[in-house]
C-alpha cells in the first residue's frame, strides 16, 4: 500500500554523529566570553567544571583548545594556604571535591610539580573519620563520594601507601557497610543504592584493590536494569533517564567487566540525541539546555562504549586511559 511504499522509498535520515567540533567550540566558549579565562571560570564554572571541560576535550582529542598556562594559574589561584589544599574558587575554603579536580587537572597538564604534596596529603588524611569514611572538608559532612576523592587524590599523588594498614581497612569496612541487598551502594550506611554512589564506591574499591567486597553478579544485574526502553540510563529504579548516568553506571560496569550487558547501540543513540546540534554541548536529555557537566559525562560514556575516534577513558579515575597507564595506575578489568 501507499504507506509501505513511502516508507521503503523515503531516504533514510542521516545517522546522528558526535559533533566534536561543535562541542570543542562550546567548551572553549565557556572560557572565552570575557578577555580573561580565569575571570570567567571563577564566576561560571568553578574548579570541577574546568576538570570536566578539560577531560571532555582530552577524550575528543582537543586538549589544546584551552590555554594550558592560564588553566594552571587558575588552579593555583584556588590554593587555600591555611588548609593546605584547593577550594572551588580563589578565596574559597579547601574541599576534597575541588582538591581532587585540581590534582586531576595538574596531572593531565603534566604540572603536578606545582603542588606541595606533603601538605595536600596531610589535608586528605586529616579528613578520615573513626568510622573509616572521609569528610569533604573541616566542617565534617561525610559521604562515600569523599572517600573516593581521598583515595583517588592520594593515588594520583603516588601517596596511597599513607593509608596502608588500619586506615585502609577502616575505609574499606565503611564502604562494605554501605552495600545494600541489591548489590548497590549508598552515600551513608543504610542509604539507598544510587548509581553515582555505586561508581564512587566501586572505583574507590578498585583503587584500594578490594573489589572482592563487590557482589559482582547482583550489582551487574542492578546496573544493567538502569537502561530504559528509550536507551538512556537512570540512576535508580523508577527515575528518569539522564545522560550523566552513561558515565556513573557504565564506569562501574566497565570496572566489573559487564559492559556487554548494556544495549550499546541504544545508549549511544540516546546520548547523541541529547546533543545541541546548533550551539554544541550535551544536555541531560534531548531538548534540555546543555551544560559542561553533561557534555563531559556524555562524551565519557561514549568513550566507554568504544565510540569511534574518541580517546579511551579510564573508568576508575575518569581521566584519559593513557595518562593513568603512564602513571602505572591502570587496573586490569575484573573478569
Ligand atoms: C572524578 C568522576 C569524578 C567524580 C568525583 C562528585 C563525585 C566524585 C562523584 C559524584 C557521584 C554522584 C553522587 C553522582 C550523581 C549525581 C546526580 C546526577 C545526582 C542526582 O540525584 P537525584 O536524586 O536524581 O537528584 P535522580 O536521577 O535520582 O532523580
Ligand atoms: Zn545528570
Amino acid at each position: 500500500n501507499y504507506f509501505d511504499q513511502t516508507a521503503m522509498t523515503a531516504s533514510p535520515s542521516p545517522e546522528l554523529q558526535l559533533a566534536i567540533p561543535l562541542h570543542v567550540q562550546y567548551i572553549k566558549s565557556l572560557g572565552e566570553n570575557k578577555d580573561d579565562l580565569t575571570y570567567h571560570l571563577t564566576t561560571h564554572l568553578r574548579l570541577n567544571a574546568v576538570y570536566w571541560g578539560l577531560t571532555a576535550l582530552c577524550i575528543m582529542g582537543h586538549k589544546d583548545a584551552l590555554d594550558r598556562d592560564e588553566m594552571i594559574d587558575f588552579v593555583m589561584s584556588c590554593w587555600d594556604d591555611e588548609a593546605g589544599a584547593f577550594g572551588a574558587h580563589p578565596d574559597h575554603d579547601a574541599h576534597l571535591l575541588s582538591t581532587l579536580s585540581a590534582i586531576q587537572i595538574l596531572v593531565m597538564q603534566d604540572a603536578l610539580d606545582r603542588i606541595d604534596i606533603p601538605r595536600v596529603v596531610k589535608f586528605v588524611v586529616s579528613l578520615q573519620q573513626p568510622s573509616g569514611v572521609f569528610a569533604g572538608d573541616c566542617w565534617g559532612e561525610t559521604d562515600t563520594r569523599f572517600t573516593y576523592c581521598a583515595v583517588n587524590a592520594l593515588s594520583l599523588l603516588g601517596q596511597l601507601h599513607v593509608l596502608d594498614g588500619e586506615p585502609k581497612e577502616r575505609a574499606v569496612a565503611y564502604i562494605e557497610r554501605c552495600r545494600n541487598f541489591d548489590g548497590g551502594f549508598g552515600s551513608q550506611i543504610g542509604a539507598e543504592s544510587h548509581a553515582g554512589q555505586v561508581f564512587v564506591c566501586v572505583a574507590a574499591l578498585a583503587i584500594l584493590d578490594r573489589l572482592d567486597v563487590v557482589d559482582v553478579e547482583t550489582l551487574g544485574w542492578w546496573l544493567c536494569e538502569r537502561q530504559l526502553p528509550n536507551g538512556g540510563l537512570n540512576g535508580r529504579p523508577e527515575k528518569l533517564e539522564d545522560v550523566c548516568y552513561s558515565f556513573w553506571v557504565l564506569s562501574a560496569m566497565a570496572i566489573l567487566d559487564k559492559i556487554p550487558w548494556i544495549d550499546a547501540d541504544k545508549l549511544t543513540a540516546f546520548i547523541l540525541s541529547a546533543q545541541d546540534m546548533e550551539g554544541g554541548g550535551i544536555a541531560d536529555r534531548p531538548g534540555d539546555m546543555v551544560d559542561v557537566f553533561h557534555t563531559h559525562f556524555g562524551v565519557a560514556g561514549l568513550s566507554l562504549l568504544g565510540y569511534p575516534g574518541l580517546v579511551d577513558l579510564d573508568p576508575v579515575y575518569c581521566m584519559p586511559a593513557h595518562v593513568i597507564e603512564a602513571k602505572g595506575l591502570r587496573k586490569p578489568e575484573k573478569g
